[in-house]
C-alpha cells in the first residue's frame, strides 16, 4: 500500500514536473516521449484522484502567494468571459463567481458569446470605469495589442485565464491555464496505442473555435505525435465551434460523405456528445464502430466514457477561480509572479472515468 502511494506521487511529481517545463506558448512543441511519458503519469495520478479527493480547484505548477484578505475585500475586478459555448465554459464561469463572492470582490462580468469584437468593447469599458483589475478568456490568440496597451497606459494589470493571446507577455502580468499542447498530445498518444499494429485509420476531426488558443494547441500537440504517422488518414477536418450543436451537425456532414470512419477526434467533450447524437442517429454504435477521444472531462462526457460511447477524454479543469484571485491578490499588493501557471491535468479511460465520477466537482 505505502510502495502504490509512492508509485503514484512519483508519477504524479513527474507529469507536474513536465507540465512545469513545458513552457505552455503556442510555439514551442513539447517532445513526443515527455508527452508519452507524462500521459502514463498522469493517467497513475489520476486513479490516485478518483478514489478520494474533493476538487475545489485545478492543481497547478507556479507558485502564486496566498490570498490577502484585506487586498481582495471591495476589489473592483473585471473580467471578461469568451461566451457559454460548453459545459465547461459553465463550469469556469461557476467557478470564477464563487471564488469573486468568497473574497468578498466586487467582480464585473461579462460575456462576450464568442465575439471578439465584444470582448474587445467591454475590455475598454472597463477601462473607462477605472476598474482595479482586468481578467479574461480570449476567445481568439490573436489581435490583442492595441487594446491590452490600452490597459497599460491606464495602468490596469491584465491576468488571463484559461486561453493564450499572441502579444507581448509584458502587456500582461500572468497566464494561468492548462497546456493544450500536451492535451493533444496526450489524446494522440492514446489513439496511437489504441490502434497500434491495425489497418489504416480513417479519422475525422471535430476542432474548436477558430483561432482560438485551445483549437490551434490541441491540432498541434495531436500532429506532434501522429501527424507524420501515415496509417492515420485524416478524412475530414473542420470546426463545431466547441458546442454540441455543432458537433452534431459537422458530424452529420462527415458520416454522410465518409461511410467509414475509425476514429473521432473531438476538440471537446460537448462536440463529441453531439457527434454521438449524430452516430447513433445514423445507425452506428459510437465507442465501438466509430472510436471517439475528446478533452475536457465534464460530467457530461465523464458519463459518455463511463457509458463506452466515448473511449478516452484528456482532462482539462476549467477550476480556475482560486488561482484567479490568488494572483489579482498577489497583483494589487505590488508582488512579484510566475508569467505562466500551468494547470496539472490527468486522463481518463472508461474505468478511470467510472471511479471519477461520484466525486467529479463539474
Ligand atoms: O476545452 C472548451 C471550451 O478554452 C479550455 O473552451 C477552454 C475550452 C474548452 O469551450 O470546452
Amino acid at each position: 500500500m505505502l510502495k502504490k502511494t509512492i508509485a503514484v506521487l512519483a508519477a504524479a511529481g513527474a507529469a507536474l514536473t513536465l507540465a512545469a517545463c513545458s513552457s505552455g506558448s503556442s510555439t514551442t512543441a513539447s517532445s513526443t516521449s515527455a508527452a508519452a511519458t507524462s500521459a502514463a503519469a498522469t493517467s497513475a495520478a489520476s486513479s490516485a484522484a478518483s478514489s478520494g479527493g474533493s476538487e475545489s480547484a485545478a492543481p497547478a505548477s507556479g507558485e502564486l502567494p496566498a490570498i490577502d484578505p484585506a487586498v481582495l475585500d471591495g476589489a473592483v475586478i473585471g473580467f471578461a468571459q469568451v461566451g457559454s459555448e460548453s459545459g465547461w465554459r459553465s463550469a469556469n464561469t461557476d467557478d470564477i463567481k464563487r471564488a469573486a463572492e468568497e473574497n468578498k470582490v466586487d467582480l464585473q462580468f461579462t460575456s462576450a458569446e464568442g465575439d471578439q469584437a465584444k470582448q474587445i468593447a467591454s475590455i475598454k469599458t472597463f477601462i473607462t470605469q477605472g476598474v482595479d483589475l482586468i481578467a479574461f478568456s480570449p476567445v481568439v490568440e490573436t489581435g490583442w495589442d492595441a487594446v491590452l496597451e490600452e490597459a497599460k497606459t491606464a495602468g490596469i494589470p491584465i491576468v488571463l485565464t484559461d486561453r493564450a493571446v499572441d502579444s507581448d507577455p509584458s502587456l500582461y502580468k500572468t497566464f494561468i491555464g492548462s497546456d493544450f499542447i500536451l492535451e493533444g498530445e496526450k489524446a494522440a498518444t492514446w489513439a496511437k496505442e489504441e490502434f497500434a499494429g491495425a489497418g489504416p485509420v480513417n479519422m475525422v476531426v471535430l476542432e474548436g473555435t477558430t483561432g482560438s488558443a485551445p483549437a490551434n494547441d490541441r491540432a498541434e500537440g495531436w500532429a506532434n505525435i501522429l501527424g507524420s504517422d501515415p496509417n492515420f488518414k485524416v478524412l475530414a477536418s473542420q470546426t463545431g465551434d466547441f458546442t454540441r450543436d455543432g458537433g452534431k451537425k459537422v458530424m452529420e456532414g462527415f458520416l454522410a460523405a465518409n461511410p467509414d470512419i475509425d476514429l473521432l477526434y473531438a476538440h471537446n467533450d460537448d462536440m463529441a456528445l453531439g457527434a454521438i447524437e449524430a452516430i447513433e442517429a445514423a445507425g452506428k454504435v459510437p465507442g465501438n464502430d466509430i472510436k471517439i477521444v475528446s478533452v475536457d472531462a465534464v460530467k457530461a462526457g465523464m458519463e459518455a466514457l463511463s457509458a463506452g460511447k466515448i473511449n478516452f477524454i484528456v482532462e482539462c479543469s476549467p477550476l480556475l477561480g482560486d488561482q484567479l484571485f490568488q494572483a489579482a491578490s498577489a497583483v494589487l499588493s505590488d508582488q512579484e509572479i510566475p508569467a505562466r501557471i500551468i494547470t496539472v491535468e490527468t486522463t481518463f479511460d472508461q474505468e478511470q472515468a467510472t471511479a471519477a465520477l461520484p466525486s467529479r466537482a463539474y
